[in-house]
């Protein structure tokens, strides 16, 4: 076969293969089950009762707009962090007015498509502050602080359609950059020639997630990563073709790795070379004094973008062809065609799309046609050993990203490795036509993979990230620190401020509020402050307001504020939501709203 044609018939397997293996699976169960090693297998994920994980596994909640936390190696389901959704059980953005909620709705849908949780990184290392994730629908980017696992930022990005890959710059997390993947007009209006088109990679400030300055790029760019020493950005491009139909799309036999040195990007801003567009710094590289970007050819439409922890190479994983283009990263600035950086293109199988490691000089991909996780050894496909791969492993099914244990930073452990399998088919009880995803834990400590257990989703976890539960579980506060606004002891009191406004203060303390009732008159603007002042962990109480629209969490040392109109007269009465003690039902008051004139 020449080799478009070997492209094609792989594009072709790419879109049949889902529809040709789902028929095969009736009665279910026998696929997915592994061969148990004389119990050991059981063995090496069970976690005792009472006992914790040694892992925190943070997977994308995907259409859900969450993260969601899991414990490895158990494969438990702790909680979600809600993000781009109002969560009634977090008392998140579900109350209009509140802090929380303004953020998520002053900055789009009440909604969102996250892909890819990436770990604030201090040496190289997780240091445990920050964890990001985008949202791929509205071009958002927001960011959770791990002491109380919270969203607190969520930032539109300008310029950008459809916010996909993001990765911090190694080693010290001095941005936070993210891929804008849908070409379309940057300045604005509407051009049907695409030839109008392009897309940024943005560079964010991490904390507030500000846009510092965003580069052009060719293309359309797919998944990213960072060099090891905070010099470059890299990114998969694919539909280098421009075009607009999947056909145009994959014409060309080879699309590329985008590599954006960051210094030079720096210098490009400090000289004024850009142009602000929509408040951001714009560079288009082809008009910097210095070279800003490289393009380095790879096989036709490459999805993942991947470094090794040792920051030798950086990887675009085929998709569409059979093979991983290996980049000599200490090469690209240094050759005159920028072929000479690639050092090896292993085969490695049919629809590879994430490249993962161990730390000990090899390589894990996803094939999603052939449904298999392949360890191949990085140095054995540079030196041109035909005999570089070490072992397949089948996984249940079609798998998307794979990840490592600590395998994004510069110390992976090598311990576990989980598939993000697409399909679940018959690997659950039938749950209606929607079937959860399928989570599979794989020990990587030995030469050759062991399936240990398996682990249902909702959709759609793309990718996952882990920490160690050493690292980060002694700096997740359990009681929050009071603020400013907090009600204390003794304070709960009703205040008229306006001829038509209230302000209500609660204490919540088992298993009573500060006030058994208050009146307001119809009409009023109620605004309540509630803080919980219990001091000890896992003390949460509840606030909602019945027939009212008003619920909220409170964590212990919290306080929560929001307003609403009571517009309807007659007994309302408030309630705690969290099950707190003996006399949770009894935990609640009245609300007596008045005609406004008698
Ligand atoms: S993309 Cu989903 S499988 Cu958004 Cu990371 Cu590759
Ligand atoms: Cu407080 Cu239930
Ligand atoms: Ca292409």
């Amino acid at each position: 076969m020449t080799s478009s044609k070997r492209f094609f018939a792989v594009a072709v397997v790419l879109t049949v293969a889902v529809a040709g293996t789902l028929g095969a699976c009736a009665g279910g169960g026998g696929q997915g089950q592994a061969e148990d090693g004389g119990g050991s297998l059981a063995e090496a994920s069970y976690v005792p009762v009472g006992e914790w994980d040694k892992y925190y596994a943070f997977l994308s909640g995907g259409q859900s707009g969450s993260v969601f936390v899991y414990g490895l190696p158990s494969g438990r389901y702790i909680r979600s962090i809600p993000v781009f959704e109002p969560r009634a059980g977090y008392g998140y953005a579900n109350n209009p007015g509140t802090d929380t909620y303004e953020m998520l709705a002053s900055t789009g849908p009440m909604w969102g498509d996250t892909h890819h949780p990436i770990l604030s990184e201090t040496g190289g290392d997780y240091d445990g502050r920050w964890l990001w994730i985008n949202d791929k629908a509205n071009a958002r980017v927001a960011r959770i602080d791990l002491s109380t696992f919270e969203t607190k930022v969520i930032r539109r990005i300008p310029n950008i359609e459809a916010a996909h890959g993001i990765a911090v710059i190694s080693p010290d997390t001095s941005y936070v950059i993210v891929n804008g993947e849908f070409r379309h007009e940057i300045p604005g209006g509407v051009a049907p020639n695409p030839d109008a088109y392009s897309s940024v990679m943005g560079f964010l400030d991490p904390e507030t997630l500000e846009v510092q300055f965003e580069v052009q790029v060719p293309g359309n760019l797919d998944i990213n990563d960072s060099s090891k020493d905070g010099r470059w950005a890299f990114s998969t491009v694919y539909n280098l073709e421009g075009g607009l139909t999947v056909e145009q799309m994959i014409r060309l036999d080879e699309d590329a790795l985008a590599a954006v040195d960051i210094p030079a990007a720096e210098r490009a801003i400090a000289a004024g070379e850009f142009t602000e567009i929509n408040g951001a710094k714009v560079i288009d590289p082809t008009a910097t004094t210095e070279k800003v970007l490289y393009m380095i050819p790879v096989a036709k439409n490459p999805h993942g973008a991947d470094v090794t922890p040792d920051g030798k190479y950086v990887m675009g994983t085929g998709k569409l062809s059979p093979t991983v283009t290996v980049i000599d990263i200490s090469l690209i600035d240094q050759v005159d065609n920028p072929r000479e950086a690639i050092v090896a293109e292993p085969d490695v199988g049919l629809g590879p799309l994430h490249t993962t490691f161990d730390g000990r000089g090899n390589a894990y991909t996803s094939l999603f046609v052939d449904s298999q996780i392949v360890k191949w050894n990085i140095e054995k496909a540079v030196a041109g050993d035909p005999t570089y791969i070490v072992d397949r492993i089948d996984v249940h099914y079609n798998v998307g990203h794979t990840q490592a244990t600590l395998a994004e930073t510069m110390h992976p452990t090598g311990e576990y490795l989980v598939a993000l399998n697409k399909l679940s088919k018959d690997m659950f009880l039938p749950v209606g036509p929607t079937m959860p995803e399928n989570q599979e834990l794989i020990d990587i400590s030995g030469e050759k993979m062991r399936m240990l257990s398996s682990f249902p989703s909702e959709p759609e976890p793309h990718d996952a990230v882990f920490m160690l539960a050493s690292d980060l579980a002694p700096k997740v506060i359990q009681v929050e620190e009071l603020t400013a606004n907090a009600v204390a002891e003794g304070e709960s009191r009703m205040e008229r401020t306006g001829p038509n406004s209230v302000h209500v203060y609660l204490t919540a303390i088992r298993s009573k509020y500060g006030l058994n009732e208050f009146t307001v008159k119809q009409g009023d603007e109620v605004t309540i402050t509630v803080t919980n002042i219990e001091t000890i962990r896992d003390m949460s109480h509840g606030f909602a307001l019945d027939n009212y629209g008003v619920n909220a969490a409170i964590d212990p040392g919290q306080t929560r504020e929001f307003s609403f109109v009571a517009d309807k007269i007659g007994t309302y009465w408030y309630y705690c939501t969290w099950f707190c003690s003996a006399l949770h039902l009894e935990m609640r008051g009245r609300m007596l709203v008045e005609p406004a004139r008698p």
